[in-house]
């Protein structure tokens, strides 16, 4: 059965990512999940099972075979479980949704470091910096480009609740635990985002976690 190694469902956005692009794939697999940075953290990067990652989450095993990474998470199981489910079916909405994942894969750094993912709070909005607020802005005007043109009469970026969403899923929860003002299409999009059945039942289930990383619990 696949195995999929994910850190805190409150925390780790990137794992949030890989284990939402399993579930699309409709596929049984067994979830490990492992409490970032506690005690046994550094020990337990030296394993064996995450050794290919050097310890970073999502890692996702099916037999001895091993893929790590998240948007290589995405596209493996695009190849097994039909790339129907992951990306939209025309070429022109394909290469945007591939684009846009690949650059929140590959950027908006500053929005990363001073907003981290914590699906468990909400804060009072805070004082943005010009690069937090530009990677902020960057992101609108994709997600208002996708809607415009590939948006149809679907509710996400594509219309279908496709890979691209999942890669944004964590903006959206970062958006809401720190109260950053969006426009209205973007409100609308980031409810459709919240009241996916997948997006539900990740930030439930982290409510019930134990485990506590105090600098991701403090806005400042
Ligand atoms: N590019 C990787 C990033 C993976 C990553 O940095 N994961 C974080 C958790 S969200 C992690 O494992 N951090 C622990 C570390 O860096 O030691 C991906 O897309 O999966």
């Amino acid at each position: 059965m696949l195995k999929l190694i994910i850190g805190n469902r409150a925390y780790s956005s990137w794992s949030m990512r890989g284990w939402l692009a399993l579930k699309q794939s409709g596929d049984e697999f067994e979830e490990f999940v492992v409490p970032l940075f506690d005690a046994e953290w550094d020990e337990r990067r030296q394993g064996d099972e995450f050794a290919p990652s050097l310890g970073k989450v999502p890692i996702l095993w099916d037999g001895a075979c091993v893929v790590w990474d998240s948007l290589a998470i995405i596209e493996f199981l695009a190849d097994r479980a039909g790339r129907d489910k992951y990306w939209p079916e025309d070429e022109s909405a394909r290469g945007m949704a591939r684009s846009m994942a690949a650059e929140m894969h590959s950027g908006f750094s500053n929005l990363r470091r001073d907003l981290p993912m914590n699906v468990r709070k909400s804060f009072p909005p805070k004082d943005l910096s010009d690069e937090v607020r530009e990677e902020i802005e960057r992101i609108l005007v994709l997600w208002a480009q996708a809607r415009a043109r590939f948006g149809g009469t679907g509710e996400f970026l594509f219309g279908d609740w496709n890979a691209a969403d999942m890669m944004f899923a964590p903006v959206v929860t970062r958006f809401i635990t720190y109260g950053v003002p969006v426009p209205p299409f973007a409100g609308l999009y980031m409810k459709a985002v919240l009241s996916h059945p997948h997006v539900a039942a990740w930030i439930d289930a982290a409510q019930d976690e134990p485990w506590v990383i105090e600098k991701y619990e403090d806005a400042a």
